[in-house]
This record gives structure tokens, C-alpha cells and sequence, in this order.
């Protein structure tokens, strides 16, 4: 066999056999599809402040890389806790990024926000893990500390006025996960005893410590938010990048181009 042949063949060699089949990556392997580039942005929670000049500083980023296929990845939790949910969602409802593919991730906020819409008695504790703010950005005064069930029905009444049609729509059309090249990407992670194909809804919103504390290599690395830590967080087998933008002020883009990955 020629070299030619050889290191063709080794190309589609699967790089380590796992238990369950298929092949493991690393960080450091993992790389984008030829042509391709993606900017992941973690947990906005309701920074407005903070999204704006950083999607100013993709767009001039962006120019100066040419790629022929560019992704926008937002890993969920635009809501709650920050001041300006609502102005976050306007956002990206309103970007003008013509040339990018943006893809725009569940995140376990968005789907409490929900679940309080559809049902507020069973959904009550969204209020109190940074809801209070969401409902606040939306126009309506609430003090969190004495509701009784009558209040809390209230507020879902308000709200549901206040929210316009098309931030309902944003939130009922936001997806679990989504793949690209040897990447995966989820709110909180993955559950690491079943395949990326066969993950439910809770585990990829709200997952923390069997996926954090997990040390062995996926089908493809696993990038997220959800769990914060004051860097972008690279490990193995994932890339966390929620820095807690909410109170520390930095709202964390990863740039994933060939096998680089840098932080804008
Ligand atoms: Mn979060």
C-alpha cells in the first residue's frame, strides 16, 4: 500500500473504540468542518448590556475570518436574574446578521419561564430563581417575598399581556441541542450513560455534576453553559463557558474555527 493510501485510510480510522461503539473525541482533537466557524455565546441571563458590544465584536470578527459557513450558538438562559430579559430577547429577535446561521438553545430558565406561563402554581419557583427580574423587564411590579396563590396567578396574568406574541414564540421555539462537526451543544451537558442521540430534555437543561465530574471522552465534545465558573472552563471532554455574565460582567463567546478554539 502507498503512503497516499495509507494516510487516507488512517483518516477514516475511528481514533478509540468506546463501550458503547462509535468514536471517543478530545478537546484537543476536535475540531469544525472545513470552511465552517461558530461563535457560542453562555448564559446572558437578562445582561442586554453585555450582549450588545459583544455581538459587535463577532460581526468584526467575523469580517476578518471569511469563513463560507458561520454559526451563531446561543446555549439558553437569555432570562432571569439580569435586568433586561426582555430587552435580550429583542435582541436577538432583531439581529441583522444575514450571513450567519444563528441557532438558539433551551436553557433551564426558558423552560421554567414557560412552565410558570402554562401552569403558574406549579411553576411558582421560577419566580424565585430570577424570574422576579424577567417579570420586571416586562413592565410589572412584583415583590417577591408575600404571594399568596392569588398574587401569583396575577402576575402569570400580567405577564402572559405583557409578553409579545413573538418572545412567546422565541421561547416555545428554542431547540435542546444541536451538532456541528465534532462539537455537541446543550445548555447544561449531556447525561454520560446514554448516547447524544438518546438524551432527554431534563438532563440537557439542568445536568450538573454526573456530567461535570464525568472525566472520559464522548462521541463529541460537549459545549455549555449552565454551571458557572469564573473562565471558560476546558476540559477533555467539554468546554463550559457560563462565567456568571449576571454578576461578574463577563459574557463569554467561544470562537470554534478549524481546531482552534479561542475566547473573543
Ligand atoms: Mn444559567
Amino acid at each position: 500500500m502507498g503512503m497516499m493510501a495509507f494516510s487516507k485510510l488512517n483518516k477514516l480510522m475511528p481514533m478509540r473504540k468506546a463501550k458503547t461503539g462509535g468514536t471517543r473525541i478530545s478537546v484537543a482533537a476536535a475540531e469544525m468542518p472545513e470552511g465552517y466557524c461558530a461563535y457560542v455565546i453562555g448564559d446572558i441571563h437578562g445582561r442586554n448590556d453585555l450582549l450588545v458590544p459583544l455581538l459587535a465584536n463577532i460581526a468584526a470578527d467575523a469580517v476578518k475570518r471569511s469563513a463560507l459557513n458561520t454559526h451563531l450558538i446561543f446555549l439558553g438562559d437569555y432570562v432571569d436574574r439580569g435586568p433586561a430579559s426582555a430587552a435580550v430577547i429583542d435582541t436577538i429577535l432583531d439581529l441583522d446578521l444575514p450571513q450567519m446561521n444563528i441557532v438558539t438553545l433551551n436553557g433551564n430558565h426558558e423552560a421554567s419561564m414557560l412552565t410558570f406561563l402554562d401552569d403558574p402554581l406549579k411553576g411558582k419557583r421560577w419566580l424565585h430563581f430570577g424570574g422576579d427580574a424577567t417579570v420586571q423587564s416586562y413592565g410589572i411590579d412584583i415583590s417577591v417575598g408575600e404571594l399568596t396563590s392569588e398574587d401569583i396567578v396575577s402576575v402569570r396574568e400580567k405577564l402572559q399581556k405583557a409578553l409579545p406574541d413573538r418572545h412567546r414564540a422565541f421561547l416555545e421555539g428554542l431547540v435542546e441541542s444541536y451538532t456541528l462537526g465534532d462539537y455537541f451543544f446543550a445548555h447544561a451537558g449531556i447525561d454520560p450513560t446514554v448516547a447524544l442521540s438518546a438524551q432527554k430534555e431534563r438532563d440537557l437543561l439542568w445536568i450538573r455534576d454526573e456530567f461535570l465530574l464525568h472525566g472520559d471522552a464522548y462521541e463529541k465534545v460537549i459545549v455549555h453553559g449552565h454551571s458557572i465558573t469564573p473562565a471558560p472552563e476546558f476540559k477533555t471532554n467539554r468546554i463550559g463557558i457560563d462565567t456568571g455574565a449576571f454578576y461578574s460582567n463577563k459574557l463569554t463567546c467561544l470562537v470554534l474555527d478549524g481546531k482552534n478554539k479561542d475566547i473573543l
